[in-house]
């Protein structure tokens, strides 16, 4: 839908003068000032107070060297971020995201997205995201950790348990926030929750590693149970095989539908019998290797290059895990022609403008990221929550936390979108209702 009101269509057009060069920032923004077009029409003094002007530019951003030596004693040189985005309703939180593909405009996307999918989860954590151009692929532990060494290094003078609260995303996980909380502890010499997604034996939270993924599903079953659906006997595709690929296909699995699909960035498998997990594990969280390997464990299942054709399988729910953009006009009018009936996003922004438009328009059924994947970031609300305390709550409690958080993120989301008008248009609903708590707080607090 094209923005039609004139301020919006001003300030849409100053945020791409001043980004320039960065367009999926830009398709991040546009997407929320649209959905932004009904509330201003009710809340002018939004428009008039300069919020909605502030909540485009982030608080502050850090850019800076990261220099490690490799294996062979050359040096490296890489590129460290932390965007500080909003931190109107509490601190900076966001995971930090280690991919050659990272630049300042794909850390300021998700940075952005990150305030409305935090406020989202009614936990008191504002918009934050980082990360580097560093490549963890083929490193050996030592580089990894030399890096994670020389990152922090830098980093840790600019966050802390009430400053700013850094995670993973994509190629960090549970190894890289070791290394990098072992070096913030040992250059600040304190023991607090400054990162989450920790290991169990120094303050991480049990549920932490599966929230992701358990919360997409436990979302799409809030989305199916409104259409008077399930999970039972329908066939489910994930895009990736990552940390939120996993383990959405195990609770998806759990959940009664049948997970047929799982990709990386070179290509896909499909297992027509449903994916062996266990198979899945011992690749990616174990020895770190290739989907393609998979075939070694069942011959019988299929393997593609390319990640795009996994969008061709036919399946009732789709569920992209992988990242930014992976769905296009293309794949999604595939979808469609394949019967898919609903779409939810566990990566961040995976279906483009023209993808999401072509699942509205065809009567599927769309669970925007910032709502469905806010599993993650509230489970390390709650890690923050536990280490405060210097306690830990067991696997159950944190899950029956999530599980609760995830439908009243539905309930929201989908109430916001009825009254302004837009049923089932989860896309405005979650924007509005995460955009209102956020922008009430910048008035309270004075914001211009
Ligand atoms: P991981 O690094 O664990 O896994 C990423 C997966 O996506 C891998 O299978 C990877 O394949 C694939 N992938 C990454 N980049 C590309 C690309 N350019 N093209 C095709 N495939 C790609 O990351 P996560 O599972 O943590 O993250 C996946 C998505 O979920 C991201 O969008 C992330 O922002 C989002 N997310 C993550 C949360 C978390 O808690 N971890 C929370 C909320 C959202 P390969 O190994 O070949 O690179
Ligand atoms: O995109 C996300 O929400 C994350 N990568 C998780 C962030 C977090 O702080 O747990």
């Amino acid at each position: 839908m094209a923005l039609k009101n004139e301020y919006l269509i001003g300030l849409m057009e100053r945020v791409e003068k001043r980004n320039g060069n960065e367009p999926e920032f830009h398709q991040a923004v546009r997407e929320v000032l649209e959905s932004l077009e009904p509330v201003i029409e009710k809340r002018p003094d939004f428009v008039e107070k300069g919020v909605i002007e502030s909540i485009v530019e982030p608080e502050r951003i850090i850019k800076f060297r990261v220099p490690w030596i490799d294996d062979n004693g050359k040096v490296q040189v890489n590129r460290g971020f932390r965007v500080q985005f909003n931190s109107a309703i509490g601190p900076y939180k966001g995971g930090l995201r280690f991919h050659p593909s990272v630049n300042e405009g794909i850390i300021k996307f998700l940075g952005f997205e990150q305030i409305f999918k935090n406020s989202l989860t009614g936990l008191p954590i504002g918009g934050g995201k980082g990360g580097s151009d560093f490549d963890p692929k083929g490193k050996s532990d030592m580089e990894v950790m030399k890096f994670c060494q020389s990152f922090m290094t830098e980093l840790s003078k600019y966050i802390g348990a009430d400053t700013d609260v850094p995670a993973g995303d994509i190629g960090v996980g549970a190894r890289e926030i070791g290394y990098l909380f072992g070096q913030y502890k040992r250059i600040r010499d304190e023991f607090t929750g400054v990162l989450t997604g920790k290991g169990l034996t120094y303050g991480g939270s049990l549920a932490r590693k599966e929230a992701t993924g358990y919360g997409l599903c436990y979302f799409t079953n809030e989305m199916l149970k409104d259409k008077g659906m399930s999970f039972e006997g329908k066939t489910v595709v994930v895009s990736g095989s990552g940390n939120v690929a996993i383990y959405a296909t195990e609770k998806a699995t759990q959940l009664g539908g049948k997970v047929v699909a799982l990709s990386d960035s070179n290509g896909y498998i499909y297992d027509k019998n449903g994916i062996d997990l266990k198979a899945v594990k011992q690749i990616k969280e174990v020895e770190r290797k290739r989907i393609k390997e998979y075939l070694n464990y069942h011959p019988e299942a299929e393997y593609h290059e390319g990640c795009s054709g996994i969008w061709t399988i036919k399946c009732d729910i789709a569920l992209p895990c992988a990242t930014q953009n992976e769905i296009n006009e293309e794949s999604a009018k595939a979808l469609v022609a394949n019967g898919v009936m609903l779409v939810a996003e566990g990566a961040n922004m995976p279906s483009t403008p023209e993808a999401i438009a072509t699942f509205q328009s065809n009567g599927v059924f769309f669970g925007p990221a910032k709502a469905a994947n806010a599993g993650g970031v509230a489970t390390s609300a709650l890690e923050m929550s536990q280490n405060s305390m210097r306690y830990s709550w067991t696997f159950e409690e944190v899950d029956a936390k999530l599980h609760d958080i995830m439908k009243n993120i539905y309930k929201n989301a989908s109430a916001a979108a009825k009254e302004y008008g837009y049923e089932d248009n989860l896309v405005y609903g979650a924007n509005i209702a995460g955009f209102l708590k956020v922008a009430e707080t910048m008035l309270a607090h004075g914001a211009c």
